[in-house]
């Protein structure tokens, strides 16, 4: 029953996103089918993506992989799901060659917030993990790959309003560390090895179906649980602190564009400024309370403020615009009213929070 709601809500919720793509007809893609590995399949973005790349080029096409069993039961009733450790360079060139994978979707990370607690393993899985992974691109001559970056790139010195697509970046925490290095990484096997990889600037991302998993942006997330739950949050970053977000819809469109992208129209390949919207803390507790009037938002901030004050407000993302058309759909007043009433349907019905692997 649960699994049923959540398929007919999936085919509602990625609806949308199949429609805007003119090659795909009744659910499938019409070009040649890939065969795909999505990394981090079981954290907020890959479990999303992964059921849209289900969609688009069928159940089996697509494995799903991660160090734990998933969270979303769907990863693993509509396609294959297999554990891999990306430390594991061994098994991750094993699943490769025993799915015939030609594209691979890298989306397992340790993210901002819990990289600043365990700095060690941050730079293990972002950068080990990211080796393994392009040097079975380069060993198996794969086709594409896809390991997204982060506003975290930026730091202190980066312009805070509009953060250009080129500009200073010495992030100072260890996931924006390991974000530049691995833009700088994947710039170099393009170069290097001819290999087409491609990446995005992901800012915060809030969806109604998946939980962050460790980042500095999950109050954005967390506020919209506990306004529909409990009325009440105590959000970690003070009112004013404005960030980039992107409503995950956005966010999946955002990457099977740049995916599908003419490589040849691309100057920049694995560090896309990506801009959805930016709000204040305050902006977004204003929006709910629109809603939901009697809620009350109050203020501790800990340590993801500073993190926080670090990045850019808002970001340029002139680039990914001229070389791949990329439009955002959603803006915070009808995320807003979309996060409300789809966790209204869930929490009110059979959704249970969980905490879900980064990526
Ligand atoms: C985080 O907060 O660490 C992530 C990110 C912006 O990459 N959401």
């Amino acid at each position: 029953m649960i699994h049923l709601q959540y398929d007919l809500f999936r085919r509602l919720w990625f609806g949308s996103l199949l429609a805007y793509n003119p090659r795909i007809k009744g659910g499938m893609v019409t070009q040649t089918t890939q065969r795909i590995l999505v990394t981090g399949a079981g954290g907020q973005i890959g479990s999303e993506l992964t059921l849209v790349l289900r969609d688009r080029y069928g159940g089996d096409a697509v494995v799903a992989s991660d160090i734990h069993e998933p969270m979303t039961p769907a990863l693993q009733r509509t396609g294959p799901f297999e554990i891999v450790d990306v430390l594991d360079a061994e098994r991750l060139h094993a699943m490769i060659d025993q799915y015939k994978i030609d594209t691979v979707y890298h989306m397992a990370a340790i993210l901002s917030a819990t990289g600043e607690e365990n700095p060690q393993l941050a730079w293990k899985v972002n950068i080990h993990g990211l080796t393994n992974v392009l040097e079975a691109a380069r060993a198996r001559a794969l086709h594409r790959v896809f390991c997204p970056s982060s506003i975290a790139v930026f730091g202190p010195e980066t312009p805070r309003d509009l953060a250009p697509q080129e500009t200073v970046l010495r992030p100072t925490t260890v996931y924006g560390v390991t974000k530049v290095t691995g833009e700088l990484l994947c710039e170099y096997y393009v170069n290097r090895y001819g290999l087409d990889i491609r990446g995005l600037r992901y800012p915060g991302i809030i969806s109604s179906e998946t939980p962050p998993g460790g980042g500095t942006t999950d109050y954005a997330v967390d506020i919209f649980y506990q306004a529909i739950e409990h009325g009440s949050y105590t959000c970690f970053v003070r009112p004013d602190t404005v960030l980039p977000m992107m409503y995950m819809p956005d966010c999946i469109k955002a990457t099977v564009d740049l995916m599908d992208a003419d490589f040849s129209r691309l100057s920049h390949h694995c560090d896309f400024n990506v801009a959805g919207m930016s709000f204040s803390a305050e902006e977004l507790a204003a929006e709910i309370r629109k809603r939901i009037p009697e809620f009350e938002c109050t203020y501790a901030p800990d340590f993801r403020q500073t993190i926080a004050d670090s990045w850019p407000q808002r970001v340029d993302d002139r680039a990914a615009r001229e070389e791949w058309d990329w439009t955002p759909a959603y803006d915070l007043e009808r995320m807003t009213a979309h996060m409300i009433e789809r966790l209204r349907q869930r929490l009110g019905s059979t959704a249970t929070r969980s905490s879900s692997s980064a990526g």
